[in-house]
């Protein structure tokens, strides 16, 4: 349990005793109006040298939620308060003890769903994440003192650099911006994971590769067309993103008698329009007929692959060149799973987006360098038109203030209140 505030001491003797040297701990018999209850670790973290900039105590008692909810009540009795979701975070925050781009890595750490998502975490905590963002702060805070120097002085020789190098900065600045937006998906896949639901004819093989897939037999494999009815998902960790994967009922030609199975290919081609990646699986030792032609076309606007099985069998399929991603597999030899599971992450998002400090997670973050670049963007555009140093300027403002919105130096309150809501209580 987590104790913070100005002034702490008297609170935490109330209910552990004597205060361990600051940054230790101690053994402490815990206590309250009954007399001692527990004993649990204490550590004792003074002010301003904490994770929230007030006093900090943290005691570990025994785990029983009864031992936890009177620990609880005992400092409440000497007039503690529960936390608010993410309030130690926020604290932190608004005490200079972390900027916005790290609270936010606060929260990706906690619920990051995959390795990667948990090195873009890291990349934030470090701190990697604010300085990409404090370099184009330096860089546009440069370009306005230039054009407001150039608007002050007009026509004085000043080592001021020509209007068509400063745009060319300001559109360098406006790439990066950009680039950083354009790591979003990489971001959300990392941290949040995905959706990828199986989808096809009945007895394509969609349930052997969903196992093949997992590498474990999840779902009922059988000759017998129509096996799978209801959605069945389990949950794939790579590296790049946590993956969870859904096998569904197969399509028939004509109209379906039986009302499960309808029940079960309403959920189907709900999943379909969810899924964030669709596996379309069709056979390949037969040719495509007309419903392969039509989940082809039903799925064409969705981000697909077309998993083609039997590939140990003569392959009779004849895919039209429009279809876009294929891999092929054979389950008997289990030949093609390895590449189609290693081809997920790219499919989800592109390519590798590389340095973990650049790949921007959060929503706001990323709206924050959209505002940015369209900004800076402008501002270079008024340089190039003729518009003038003092349009420019302008523009150069706003950027800086939807960077300074990214960071928190300049954030409202309802934006706080926004982002720390999602935090659980005791972050
Ligand atoms: N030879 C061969 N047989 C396969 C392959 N993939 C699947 N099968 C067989 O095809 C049959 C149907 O496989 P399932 O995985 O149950 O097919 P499904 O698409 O889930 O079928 P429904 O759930 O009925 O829609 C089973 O007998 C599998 O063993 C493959 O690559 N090669
Ligand atoms: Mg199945």
């Amino acid at each position: 349990m987590r104790v913070s505030g100005p002034d702490l001491a008297p609170l935490i003797r109330a209910v552990c005793g004597a205060l361990p040297a600051p940054r230790a701990v101690r053994l402490s018999r815990l206590r309250d109006d009954a007399g001692v209850f527990d004993e649990g670790v204490l550590t004792w973290m003074p002010g301003p040298r904490s994770y929230t900039g007030e006093d900090v105590a943290e005691v570990s008692c025994h785990g029983n939620p009864l031992l936890v909810e009177r620990l609880l009540r005992a400092f409440q009795a000497q007039g503690a308060r529960p936390a608010q979701a993410g309030e130690f975070t926020r604290r932190a925050f608004l005490n200079g003890r972390m900027d916005l781009t790290r609270a936010e890595a606060v929260l990706q750490a906690i619920a990051a769903t995959s390795p990667a998502g948990l090195d873009v975490a890291r990349a934030g905590l470090d701190g990697r994440v604010a300085a990409r963002a404090e370099a184009l702060r330096d860089a546009l805070v440069d370009l306005a003192a230039e054009l407001e120097a150039a608007l002050d002085y007009p026509g004085e020789d000043l080592l001021v650099d020509s209007d068509a190098a400063l745009a060319a900065r300001l559109a360098t600045v406006a790439e990066s911006a950009s680039a950083a937006v354009a790591t979003f998906r990489a971001g959300q896949l990392a941290v949040e994971g995905a959706k990828v639901a199986l989808v096809g004819p009945v007895n394509a093989g969609k349930s052997s590769v969903f196992n093949a897939l997992l590498g474990r037999a999840r779902a009922l494999v059988s000759p017998h067309a129509g096996t799978t009815r209801d959605v069945v998902e389990s949950a794939l960790v790579l590296d790049a993103a946590r993956v969870v994967l859904y096998d569904t009922a197969g399509e028939r030609e004509g109209e379906v008698a039986d009302p499960i199975e309808a029940a079960g290919l309403a959920l189907a081609a709900a999943m379909v329009r969810e899924a964030d990646l669709v596996l379309l699986v069709l056979p390949g030792h037969a040719p495509l007929d007309a419903l392969g032609a039509a989940l082809l076309a039903r799925t064409a606007d969705r981000p697909r692959i077309v998993v083609v099985t039997h590939g140990d069998l003569p392959r009779r399929l004849d895919l039209p060149g429009d279809a876009g991603a294929t891999a092929e597999i054979a389950i008997p030899t289990g030949a093609g799973v390895d590449a189609l599971r290693a081809a997920l992450p790219t499919a989800l998002r592109g390519e590798d987006p590389g340095e973990v400090a650049a790949i921007v997670a959060s929503q706001r973050q990323r709206d924050a360098y959209a505002r940015l670049g369209a900004h800076a963007s402008a501002a270079a555009a008024a340089l190039v038109d003729g518009a003038g140093a003092a349009v420019a300027v302008e523009r150069v403002y706003e950027a800086l203030g939807a960077l300074d919105a990214l960071t928190g130096r300049d954030t409202r309150e309802a934006v706080l209140d926004r982002l720390f809501a999602r935090f659980c209580i005791g972050k």
